[in-house]
């Protein structure tokens, strides 16, 4: 059996509005290993740089804005299929598209602000946790 990892950021909507333990609670009932944790702020360069993949969409500005105005929980998750199994818990991008029960379902507002971010491949899932975190802070 593989254990895999993805890596999360519980955005600054889901921050703002108090939602913390209650999505990490919902993340560990799942059945994910919490590997690494951090509340932490993104500098307009970070957010840049980590989206950097949608910076020719017409949302990018506002996504650059929206990562920047609070600070984020960044996470790295561990489970046997993790970053296929942590998509499914998020949920579809627009929260009106989502599952019920899934985590953008109950906490997010809108397409652009939608409380958790998941990495979307075992690359990126390991581009992005050696972009928040370094090696002595994983567990
Ligand atoms: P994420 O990368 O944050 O896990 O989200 P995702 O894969 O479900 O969606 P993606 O296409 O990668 O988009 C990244 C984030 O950009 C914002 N977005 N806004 N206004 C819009 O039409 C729009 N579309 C995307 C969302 O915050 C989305 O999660
Ligand atoms: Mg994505």
């Amino acid at each position: 059996m593989r254990t895999d990892r993805t890596f999360t950021m519980l955005k600054p909507d889901a921050v703002e509005k108090g939602h913390i333990g209650a999505i990490l609670d919902k993340i560990n009932a799942s059945g994910f290993r919490i590997v690494a944790l951090k509340l932490t702020h993104m500098t307009t360069q970070d957010a840049k740089a980590f989206y950097e993949v949608h910076s020719e969409r017409p949302f990018y500005g506002e996504l650059v804005e929206y990562m920047t105005r609070g600070p984020i929980v960044a996470a790295i998750l561990e489970k046997e299929n993790a970053v296929d199994d942590f998509r499914t818990l998020i949920g579809a991008t627009n929260p009106a598209d989502a599952a019920e029960g899934t985590i953008r379902k109950l906490y997010a507002a809108s397409i652009g602000e939608n409380a958790v971010h998941g990495s979307d491949s075992d690359e990126n899932a390991a581009i992005e946790s050696a972009f928040h975190f370094a090696g002595r802070e994983m567990f």
